[in-house]
């Protein structure tokens, strides 16, 4: 990197800065624009990648594609949504790197920013009221405000199978693809694991394989995308409705442009319950998740009817009966909706077509890896030219576990998480004072749109700051009490839902060894919202304040 070591203010070792916030995605890119640019705060990012973007920034897999329509998955800020045209409905990460460039056109945020920064360690000052904060290659910035804006998948993870780095062929973690591409032509591909990213890997290579070979543990219960153009005329059409759109947004439970159905699923007659689904499915999308019925996670017979619903319309588009049975068997493997549905294009007639298969690795796992390929528990080989590890992340925590984030008492907040995850209003921790976070643990996360999160997360820090300087206080510290409440009430709302009884990573049951526990707020965005009002209405309610 030609700047770290000197050219730029920003890269310089010593950094002395008002709010030090870490990451430059869509988190991130909002905080800097509003603190520094609207409320006149002196901040810097720090970027351990070499762009802005985030996510968008690190995947580059084949297919990589949000599951989130335009113009919901957009900032609500008027000055880059005006001047803005969208291709899809549901773009790929590379018009997303075109809006970030886009963005970085209209705000200037680079000029703050120092990219591959990637923080090691960090410690709040009892003697300077300021957060020491050090970067892998040495250099040391100190800030009042620590603000984490580092995403739900920080840290990718890698199953732990003997032989994994004696794969001849090439082998790329998804989140971790070279940027140049990978040729998938003609080649023999396999594709581990079948979330969203394991998805979109396979059916994006099966256009030009010679085969794809999922490895699939869980089926993903996928939705069609229904994925189209969009033309500009209609989008400037629909601009005109956009400042009431993304006011709505923030009143959905999911942070989205439409809500759960105001009945409960047996409400309806089983004629009226199949032509919603029908329409739903017809609607495409997260419709039949985020727009059914409202006990739909809640009551097990009610997401009985959608699976059976999910499970006809799937098995019909597979012709392999035993292909069939494994991606879409009779018996839920969980409760619909519970682990996240990938959003496909296809994927079901492009696994189905005799050259490329299904491995189901839940009942025959992998024994090892070799030179050649992969070795399962029934002692068959099948040799491959490309591995893609699709096999996701340490989710939500394991990012802000790894930073070296020490609280007052030199505890690392990787201990302090140990045995269960603790915030006040998922946005502070205690004994880590003037230190914020968002996007991450306890927050709506996972179970919301990213940029209605982080608008509404990065609303109450903002407004937070602005309050501390008002009011001239210097140090905010979470209470020990506050976070066992917030705990209390993620669990609590959690116990409602469905949630619990799949092994998901909202559950944190995707990396072994993990504690189990719920670790997004499922609560909806306007309740979430309404609790963390309440804290800054009330003094800073749940914190000590100096
Ligand atoms: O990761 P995942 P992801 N042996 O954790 C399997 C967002 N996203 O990168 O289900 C064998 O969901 C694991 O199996 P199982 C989106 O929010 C969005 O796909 O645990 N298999 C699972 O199938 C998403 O939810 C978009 O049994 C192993 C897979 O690997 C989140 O990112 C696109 C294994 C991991 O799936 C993460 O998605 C991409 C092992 N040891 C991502 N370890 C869009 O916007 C794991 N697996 C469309």
């Amino acid at each position: 990197n030609p700047h770290v070591g000197g050219t730029t203010d920003v890269y310089k070792d010593n950094l002395e800065t008002e709010v030090l916030i870490v990451g430059a995605g869509f988190g991130g890119v909002y905080l800097m624009h509003k603190l520094r640019d609207e409320l006149g705060f002196d901040c810097k990012i720090y970027e351990a990648g070499t762009d802005l973007g985030g996510i968008w920034h690190w995947n580059c897999y084949p297919g990589a594609r949000v599951d989130t329509q335009v113009p919901i998955y957009e900032y609500s800020i008027e000055k880059l949504w005006k001047d803005w045209t969208w291709s899809e409905k549901y773009p790929d990460w590379s018009e997303l790197r075109r809006y970030f460039a886009y963005v970085e056109e209209k705000l200037q945020i680079k000029k703050d920013t120092a990219f591959e920064s990637r923080v090691v360690g960090a410690q709040f000052n009892m003697e300077t009221q300021k957060w020491d904060v050090k970067t892998q290659d040495g250099r040391t910035a100190h800030a009042k405000y620590l603000i984490n804006a580092i995403g739900f998948a920080a840290k990718r993870h890698f199953p732990d199978w003997e032989g994994l780095d004696t794969f001849k062929g090439e082998m790329y973690h998804s989140s971790f693809w070279p940027e140049s591409g990978v040729s998938t032509k003609g080649k023999k591909v396999a594709v581990i694991g079948t979330g969203s990213t394991g998805i979109q890997i396979a059916q994006e290579s099966a256009k030009d394989a010679e085969s794809v070979t999922v490895f699939q543990r869980t089926p993903n219960l996928c939705l069609p995308m229904r994925q189209r153009k969009l033309t500009k005329e209609e989008q400037d059409r629909d601009k005109e409705n956009y400042r009431e759109l993304y006011k709505y947004r923030m009143t959905t439970f999911a942070g989205f442009g439409y809500d759960f159905a105001d009945r409960n699923t047996f409400d309806d007659s089983p004629e009226e319950r199949e032509a919603f689904f029908e329409s739903l499915w017809e609607e495409g999308g997260f419709k039949f998740w985020l727009a059914t019925y409202k006990d739909n996670l809640f009551d097990r017979a009610a997401n009985d009817e959608a699976y059976k619903f999910w499970n006809k319309k799937t098995r019909e588009r597979i012709t392999d009966p035993r292909k069939r049975d494994l991606m879409a068997p009779t018996k839920a493997p969980h409760p619909w909706g519970t682990k996240r549905p990938s959003l496909e294009q296809n994927f079901y007639e492009a696994i189905d077509r005799p050259e490329n298969d299904v491995v189901d690795i839940k009942n025959n796992p992998v024994k090892k890896v070799t030179e050649k390929g992969i070795v399962t528990s029934d002692g068959q080989e099948r040799e491959f030219d490309i591995i893609a590890l699709a096999t996701g992340f340490d989710s939500v925590t394991g990012g802000m576990k790894n930073m070296g984030l020490l609280d007052i008492n030199g505890v690392d907040l990787r201990e302090r998480w140990a045995d269960g995850t603790y915030s006040h209003v998922g946005m502070a921790c205690a004994d880590f004072p003037n230190m914020f976070f968002l996007y991450g643990a306890q927050g709506p996360t996972a179970f919301s749109n990213g940029p209605s999160c982080v608008e509404c997360q990065g609303d109450w820090i903002i407004d937070a700051l602005a309050k501390l300087r008002k009011e001239n206080i210097s140090y905010l510290n979470a209470t020990r009490d506050a976070e066992k409440a917030w705990n209390r009430k993620v669990t609590e709302l959690s116990d409602k839902t469905l949630f619990p009884i799949a092994d998901s990573w909202y559950m944190g049951a995707n990396i072994p060894g993990k504690t189990r526990e719920q670790l997004n707020f499922a609560g909806g965005i306007p309740m979430y919202e309404k609790e963390c009002r309440d804290v800054l209405d009330n003094n800073f309610k749940g914190f000590q304040t100096q």
